[in-house]
């Protein structure tokens, strides 16, 4: 039995050791990414119970994938290995003038082929979230299928829905009201960038677009404003917690560091506000590395960080 179920794809990540154009690039370092293992990751080092669904390839890369989720304690065991399709890859492009690109190669891999079939009986026993995101749906109509079948399931088990909208253009093409509205009006807690929510909502301030999100369904709705902090609603309460000031190397996995920290922080039994710090904390920390979940924190090493324990290291 798990806290949290999380479904999605897990994809091997190529970074360059260099910037400019990938056609010049000659080395590259390899990652595990994706948006929904990060959050897995990240709330396993929070000390949760967070198990993955998904496909891998029976191939290098999905077994390093297994093996990095299984060494940070998350449980994988439904996630399948498909012997007919590869894990997916992507490679990142560092081009002049700060713009970052990135490269999919993910179609018809192993986990696009996921459907409602991958969900077995009783997989939600005992969870208190199923987190999903906008990602899992866009990769093809089968895992559209999957998402309305795990958000279907949780509503009948009654199992509180988080959605992450994670907007993907690339993957999307021209249907991100079409794919992400339903999912959001079935959320119990929303996490929204701002762009996104500008998106997915139109305009208004951060305020303003939560209380739009809000009126589409979920109970709670958390705007992620980057180095800002967030902004979150939840009945009458809305708090406003700043963001923790870092030196950025990446952004990439902030996000997500951010919903693995305030769905902690609420399966802990925490404040809105010390969920939504927690959720700063750990969004903060994964700036500061390259890899989308390298730097988030431990729950020994969040708790430090907070003030609410001794420093780790004491000198
Ligand atoms: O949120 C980080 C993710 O964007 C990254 O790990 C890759 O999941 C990914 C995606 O689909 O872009």
């Amino acid at each position: 039995m798990v806290s949290v179920v999380a479904f999605g794809e897990a994809m091997v990540l190529f970074s360059p050791q260099e910037n400019g154009p990938l056609r010049h690039v000659e080395s590259f370092r390899r990652y595990v990414a994706g948006a929904e293992v990060n959050v897995a990751i990240g709330l396993a080092r929070l000390g949760e119970s967070v198990g993955w669904i998904s496909r891998v390839g029976d191939d290098e890369f999905g077994t390093a994938i297994l093996a990095a989720l299984r060494a940070e304690g998350v449980d994988v065991s439904q996630a399948r290995v498909d012997p007919e399709a590869p894990t997916a890859v992507y490679f990142k492009e560092f081009r002049g003038l700060g713009e970052t690109r990135v490269y999919y190669y993910r179609k018809g891999s192993a986990a696009s082929r996921m459907g409602p079939g991958d969900l077995s009986p009783g997989f939600l026993d005992g969870a208190r979230y199923l987190y999903v995101t906008g990602i899992t749906p866009a990769l093809s109509e089968s895992c559209l299928a999957l998402s309305h079948a795990a958000v279907q399931q949780a509503r009948a088990a009654r199992v509180q829905i988080c959605f992450d909208p994670n907007i993907r253009l690339k993957l999307l093409g021209g249907r991100v009201q079409e794919v992400l509205l339903p999912l959001l009006r079935a959320s119990d807690i929303a996490l929204l960038g701002l762009e996104e929510a500008r998106m997915l909502l139109g305009a208004g301030s951060a305020e303003e677009l939560a209380r739009a999100a809000r009126a589409h369904g979920p109970a709670t709705v958390v705007l992620k404003l980057g180095a800002d902090g967030a902004l979150s609603l939840e009945g009458d309460e809305v708090v406003r917690v700043p963001g923790f000031p870092v030196k950025v190397v990446d952004t990439v996995g902030a996000g997500d560091g951010f919903s693995a920290g305030f769905l902690a922080g609420r399966l802990k039994g925490w404040s809105l506000a010390e969920s939504t710090r927690l959720g700063n904390l750990v969004g903060a920390c994964a700036c500061t590395v390259l890899g989308d979940y390298a730097a988030y924190p431990t729950l020994q090493e969040a708790r430090s960080l907070l003030g609410l324990d001794r420093p780790v290291v004491e000198r």
